[in-house]
């Protein structure tokens, strides 16, 4: 069934895939066996776009935020990002799959995960400067050049994200990210591409996430883990943004 729903959405942005310019972004979200879609970059030339739980941007190129803009709302949910209209429904403490269309391994890097409470009023609204994120997943450097991005490739493009089981329900934007280092040897090197989507979290849990920061403040771009060369002989790589992961415990 994937497979299908994948072949009909190929075209929205088949017409503007470039082989120089096929990064990647999360197309569908599968959640409590449920098919959700992400942002499409193509959607941009719908009007008006579709509702989904996936955050609009302006990315019709795939591309990434800069290190230049990590101060900026870009960085927040992508490029002149606003709110998805719907939600995954979600059950805490079980696991849903992002699913990409395609990432090139040159793009080596990181990929992680983060977690903004919306509050009661849910996320469809909300604003995304005010919202605060703690990092619930982190994943990068393994061995040799072998990454996280690795993974994902040799996972069929499918990234797991498991929400916190004791983490309370309701509204909140998970902020999925691969950071590639490929250029970051240089400063402004390295490349950004989030993605947010709204979460209906359903369960017992009664954690409410504590410690959150806004994502313009994730990231500099002298950050050890922003500016660093992949190509050389790597023993330890220091995972940019908040140092703490939220448990929920
Ligand atoms: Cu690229």
């Amino acid at each position: 069934m994937l497979l299908s729903v994948f072949t009909k959405q190929l075209p929205v942005i088949g017409a503007l895939i470039t082989s120089a310019s096929c990064h990647g972004f999360v197309q569908f979200i599968v959640a409590n066996g449920k098919n959700y879609t992400g942002w499409d970059p193509g959607f941009r030339f719908q009007n008006p776009p579709p509702s989904i739980p996936g955050w609009t941007a302006d990315n019709p190129d795939i591309g990434f935020v800069s290190p230049e803009s990590f101060a900026n709302p870009d960085i927040i949910c992508h490029k002149a990002a606003t709110p998805g209209q719907a939600y995954v429904d979600v059950t805490a403490g079980s696991t849903l799959t992002l699913q990409w269309f395609t990432w090139p391994d040159s793009h080596k890097g990181p990929i992680i995960d983060y977690l903004a409470d919306c509050g009661t009023a849910g996320c469809a609204e909300a604003k995304k400067e005010s919202l605060k994120f703690v990092k619930i997943a982190q994943a990068s450097w393994k061995s040799g050049n072998d990454w996280a991005s690795d993974d994902l490739i040799r996972n069929q493009f499918k990234w797991q994200v498991k929400i916190p089981a004791t983490l309370k329900s309701g509204h909140y934007v998970l902020r999925h990210e691969i950071i590639a280092l490929h250029g970051a040897s240089n400063v402004d090197g390295a490349q950004a591409y989030p993605q947010c989507i709204n979460l209906h979290v359903t369960g017992a849990g009664s954690k409410s996430i504590s410690g959150g920061v806004p994502a313009t403040k994730f990231y500099k771009e002298n950050d050890p883990g922003i500016l660093f060369n992949i190509y050389g002989e790597i023993t330890s790589y220091p995972v940019p943004g908040p140092s703490s992961i939220w448990t929920g415990s």
